[in-house]
């Protein structure tokens, strides 16, 4: 059964919808793990969240790519928290927009080491405790890119829709287990997705221009009501875009 506050770990808390994802359950009542390469971030976040809603919040140093790093956050979030019943493998991005006979290694590496086998390090340190939870909920954050490939996004879809096709593994080797598995895959939302991908704050706003995007909090919305369901309810997929996109290639702009 679902405890009345879930234990949660959140990677890519230190900003975007993992900031608001932790923001949100903090409210709940929900003891969280936050993890970021920004240890600064997480860490400032977890002291205003502890003093605001008196909930245990564990964060620290860690980056997906590497499975010590992750072992270890994981490890100790755990022992600090008492368990886990939550994993949200939010952490990843995309660099560039390159057509792919351009993609440079050092972009293609990033996205799909962060995006597919970040997502695995994060998870396959993290089941074993969902497990003996005896209750779990594993979260991966899609996008829309999973769903339809666009123009300079070859590498950047590829990892998402290599998340689909990972969600829905799991919850094949899962089925049996009391462990539900989401993927929440949003359209374009302002976060600092855009100023990584494009590594340039004026071209990151016009991302925007005339939108009224999703926020990190609708994405972590979604991800509070799938939690917060009767147990025997699982909600496969989300796939949340702003009123403004119809489609990837379709966005209404007021100009
Ligand atoms: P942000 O850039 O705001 O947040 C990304 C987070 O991921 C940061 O906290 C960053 O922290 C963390 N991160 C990146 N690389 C690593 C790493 N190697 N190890 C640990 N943490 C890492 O973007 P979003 O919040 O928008 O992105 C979150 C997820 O949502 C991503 O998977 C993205 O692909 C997906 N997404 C975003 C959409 C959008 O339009 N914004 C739409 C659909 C999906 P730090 O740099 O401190 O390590
Ligand atoms: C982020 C949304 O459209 O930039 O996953 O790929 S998009």
């Amino acid at each position: 059964m679902r405890p009345e506050h879930p234990i949660v770990l959140i990677t890519g808390a230190s900003s975007g919808f993992g900031e608001a994802m932790a923001r949100l359950l903090a409210s709940q009542g929900c003891r969280l793990a936050l993890g970021a390469r920004r240890a600064e971030r997480v860490e400032a976040l977890a002291e205003e969240l502890t003093r605001a809603h008196g909930v245990k919040v564990y964060a620290g140093a860690m980056d997906t790519r590497d499975t010590a790093s992750v072992d270890a956050f994981v490890e100790a979030a755990a022992a600090a928290l008492g368990g886990l019943h939550v994993v949200v493998a939010n952490a990843g991005l995309a660099s560039g927009t390159h057509k792919l006979w351009e993609i440079p290694d050092e972009d293609m590496e990033a996205m799909l080491r962060t995006n597919v086998e970040g997502v695995v390090k994060t998870i396959r340190a993290g089941l074993p405790h969902l497990r003996k939870a005896g209750w779990g909920h594993v979260f991966f954050i899609g996008s829309t890119a999973g769903h339809q490939p666009y123009e300079g996004g070859g590498v950047y879809c590829a990892s998402k829709f290599g998340v689909k096709a990972m969600a829905q593994s799991l919850r094949l080797e899962l089925n049996g287990e009391p462990i539900r598995v989401t993927s929440v895959d949003p359209g374009m939302a302002e976060t600092e997705f855009s100023n990584v991908r494009l590594k340039d704050d004026a071209k990151a706003r016009a991302v925007y221009q005339g939108v009224k995007p999703l926020t990190a909090f609708d994405v972590a919305e979604c991800v509070r009501w799938c939690l917060m369901l009767p147990d025997h309810v699982n909600i496969d997929e989300i796939l949340v875009k702003c009123l403004d996109q119809a489609s990837v290639h379709k966005v209404h702009r007021r100009v």
